[in-house]
């Protein structure tokens, strides 16, 4: 077994016992109460759901494992030469819980290099698809055909014990990532670089692999992948994202069955979706006013329209943050560093200095700042990633990170299946009326 994984099973073993105890010691404390509204209105705001990946302060924004995302800047091992984080060492803080040390992040990238291999089928599964299909559907597919590799899956099918499940999730799991970069590098460049297809360079890291896979060499854009990567992975557990690969996972699917429900839910527009929707709204906007740079005048009655239209705005607000988004802040941190006088960069923040306080003015949006999906379009852009349909699958790509360091976890604590109580308004009205 290797170090990390034996790592692993100590941890989860500690943490196992701590939770026996809670359940014993404290199992019948309440720490919520719910409302009809809350039933109605997106179960936000009940704490229902246990994720030891990352925690989510309202004001603060996302912290793992107990750090933000400066912090994670500050901390987490760098490539020589670079600056910002590799996602092996967010990963490796995700599942064991302490700061990796530059060795574990290069043994994560040897791993996951060594692991990567993808079979044909699963590129003629993509191959099969018509050039016009979303890349989001396109990538899911790659990982459908791809759970024919589930160790998971034929271990239980022999016969396995419970106390295994955790073992087998986790060789899922690392082989799932390791793979995941260059499906969704097959499915950009077999979309919209004529099926010229580049192979892996085993000696990068994950990210950067990832980024020549793409077709894109250029360190800054490297530099970004790390970021991105870093940046988008985890938002704790009741994200749809997050809260479906849980849900498909208690019922003890394998993590590339569950992984692929949670990335149809990335999908959704008002979730991952929206770094598409993000740059496409702002491009329209520079094609209706003209080009170049427009005033703030111009963006705000742009944004009024939107508004007028019955439309959100892409890219703001959230159903829990209530402040400007630091995944969002870290993104600008690196454009002001590397990208300073990026046309559409520009936008960006001008709309960022106009939208809060059109929100605002509506009186019934919780929270009127940029989330992470505002600032990563005219980041990627820059770099000659124009094609914005593909924003998504990259979003999943790093996502991947997260939810299955939880779905390693998830099994380790042997969570049961998840089954929460529904009603039917007729219940409803009759418990209203005290009946
Ligand atoms: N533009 C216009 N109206 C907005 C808005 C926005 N950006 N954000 C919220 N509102 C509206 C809602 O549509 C809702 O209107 P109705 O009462 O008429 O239905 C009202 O304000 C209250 O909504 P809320 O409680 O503030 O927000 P929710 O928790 O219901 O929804 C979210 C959160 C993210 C879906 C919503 O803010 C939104 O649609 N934003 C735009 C899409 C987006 O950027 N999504 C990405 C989120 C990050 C991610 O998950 O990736």
């Amino acid at each position: 077994m290797g170090y990390i994984k034996e790592k692993f099973k100590v941890k989860a073993e500690e943490l196992g016992l701590e939770v026996k105890e809670l359940i014993k010691n404290h199992g019948s404390r309440k720490i919520d109460e719910v409302t009809i509204g809350q039933v109605y209105q997106g179960m936000r705001g009940i704490t229902g759901l246990v994720s030891e990946t990352s925690l989510l302060d309202a004001n603060e924004g996302i912290r793992f494992r107990g750090y933000s995302i400066p912090e994670l800047r500050e901390h987490l091992p760098k490539t020589q030469g670079g600056a910002e984080p590799l996602p092996e060492g967010l990963f490796y803080l995700m599942l064991i819980g302490e700061l990796p040390t530059e060795a574990d992040v290069q043994y994560l990238s040897g791993m996951w290099a060594r692991r990567s291999h993808v079979p044909n089928y699963v590129f003629d599964a993509i191959e099969a698809l018509p050039i016009s299909t979303h890349p989001m559907t396109m990538f899911n597919v790659g990982i459908m055909a791809l759970q024919t590799e589930s160790v998971f899956a034929k271990a239980y099918a022999e016969g396995m014990s419970k106390k295994d499940y955790w073992s087998y999730m986790y060789e899922d799991t690392m082989n799932l990532i390791a793979r995941l970069p260059h499906i969704a590098a097959y499915v950009y460049r077999r979309k919209y670089k004529g099926g010229h297809h580049i192979q892996p360079n085993g000696m990068l890291d994950w990210a950067a692999n990832f980024a020549h896979m793409l077709g894109y060499d250029d360190d800054g854009f490297k530099e970004l992948m790390r970021l991105y990567m870093t940046i988008h992975a985890d938002h704790e557990g009741g994200n749809v994202s997050a809260h479906t690969t849980h849900l498909v996972g208690s019922a003890l699917s394998d993590a590339y069955l569950a992984f692929a429900a949670g990335m149809n839910g990335l999908a959704g527009p008002l979730h991952g979706l929206a770094n598409q929707e993000v740059i496409k709204w702002i491009l329209n906007m520079r094609e209706e006013l003209g080009g170049g740079i427009p005033t703030k005048a111009q963006i705000e009655q742009y944004v009024r329209k939107t508004l007028s239209e019955g439309k959100v705005v892409p890219g703001y607000g959230h159903a829990v943050l209530r402040k400007t988004d630091p995944r969002f802040t870290a993104q600008m941190e690196f454009a002001k560093k590397h990208l300073q006088n990026d046309e559409l960069v520009r936008i960006v923040w001008m709309v960022y200095d106009t939208v809060p306080g059109i929100l605002q003015e509506l009186g019934k949006v919780k929270n009127p700042w940029p989330n992470v999906d505002a600032h990563s379009g005219a980041l990627l852009v820059h770099y000659g990633f124009v094609e914005y349909e593909f924003y998504t699958v990259l979003f999943g790509v790093s996502r991947a990170l997260g939810v299955l360091a939880s779905l390693c976890w998830d099994r380790a604590l042997a969570l049961p299946i998840e089954r929460p109580k529904s009603v039917t308004t007729e219940w409803m009205k009759l418990f209203v009326e005290g009946k």
